[in-house]
């Protein structure tokens, strides 16, 4: 763990060496601490690498803006949609009683859970915006079990840098580093605006993450991989998204 006048150097570093001597060697100074997103090959890889590099020393604890209940937006807005697969249908047909959340990887503990185990465990909530990258947005009530209370539970190894989830939904599945996984704001949502989570927003599980944009909160989740190599997945980009050429990191 490096502290903040480390990161303050570091970070004066990044942004003096990219003045200076070009974003090729501030890349390389990022890739000498570890801060390389998985996308950083792209068109746009060294700016993923400088915004993420510069976001994770310097912002890693602050949390995104809560909102007071007054502000809870009347008409969420749920994006549009794949229809739902016959492995969907059914689960729904049993009021998800046979979900279940699989966790794997790195942990010392494999460990499967269904929505009742994981509303079983303290919850946590926050009244924040969902931000999509297409422009619109909305303030709701989410509710769920932090993330890293359950990766707690299964206990991760420390060489472990980064939780993959997947969706049921074919082809959809995403990453976040420890930092954001570990984050207070950071849970696995199973209630929305003082119900269960509605299936338009990824009932009965989806994630949620605060510091992050829309794409980025996965919803109908099934299964989490911890691991320290997104090399290993898909086209090691990290996320389905970023083999569509969106960012991996979106922070905000
Ligand atoms: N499984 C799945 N998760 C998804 C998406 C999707 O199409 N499928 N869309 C993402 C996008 S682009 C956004 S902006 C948010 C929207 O969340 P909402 O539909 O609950 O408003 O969900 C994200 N999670
Ligand atoms: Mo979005």
């Amino acid at each position: 763990m490096i502290n903040l006048s480390r990161r303050r150097l570091i970070v004066s570093g990044l942004a003096a060496t990219a003045a200076a001597s070009g974003l090729a060697a501030a890349a390389r100074m990022a890739q000498t601490y570890g801060l390389v997103p998985p996308d950083c090959g792209g068109i746009y890889g060294l700016g993923e690498t400088l915004t993420y590099a510069s976001q994770r020393l310097l912002t890693r604890h602050s949390l995104a803006r809560e909102f007071p209940r007054s502000r809870i937006s009347p008409r969420p807005f749920p994006n549009e949609q794949a229809p739902p697969t016959e492995d969907f249908k059914r689960l729904q047909a049993g009021g998800f009683a046979d979900w279940r959340l699989s966790v794997d990887g790195m942990v010392a503990q494999p460990t499967s859970f269904s929505i009742a185990d994981l509303k079983s465990c303290p919850s946590r909530g926050h009244i924040t915006e969902l931000t999509c990258e297409e422009g619109w947005s909305y303030i709701a009530e989410w509710i769920g079990a932090p993330l890293s209370h359950v990766l707690n539970l299964v206990g991760v190894l420390p060489q472990a840098r980064y939780v993959v989830y997947v969706s049921m939904e074919p082809d959809t599945w995403d990453s976040i580093d420890m930092a954001d996984a570990l984050h207070p704001q950071t849970f696995l949502c199973y209630g929305m605006n003082g119900n269960d989570l509605p299936v338009p927003h990824g009932g009965p599980l989806r994630m949620r993450l605060a510091r992050q944009i829309g794409y980025k909160n996965i919803k109908f989740i099934t299964h989490l991989t911890v691991t320290d190599n997104l090399k290993k997945f898909g086209k090691g980009l990290g996320s389905a998204a970023a083999e569509a050429g969106y960012a991996w990191y979106t922070g905000i």
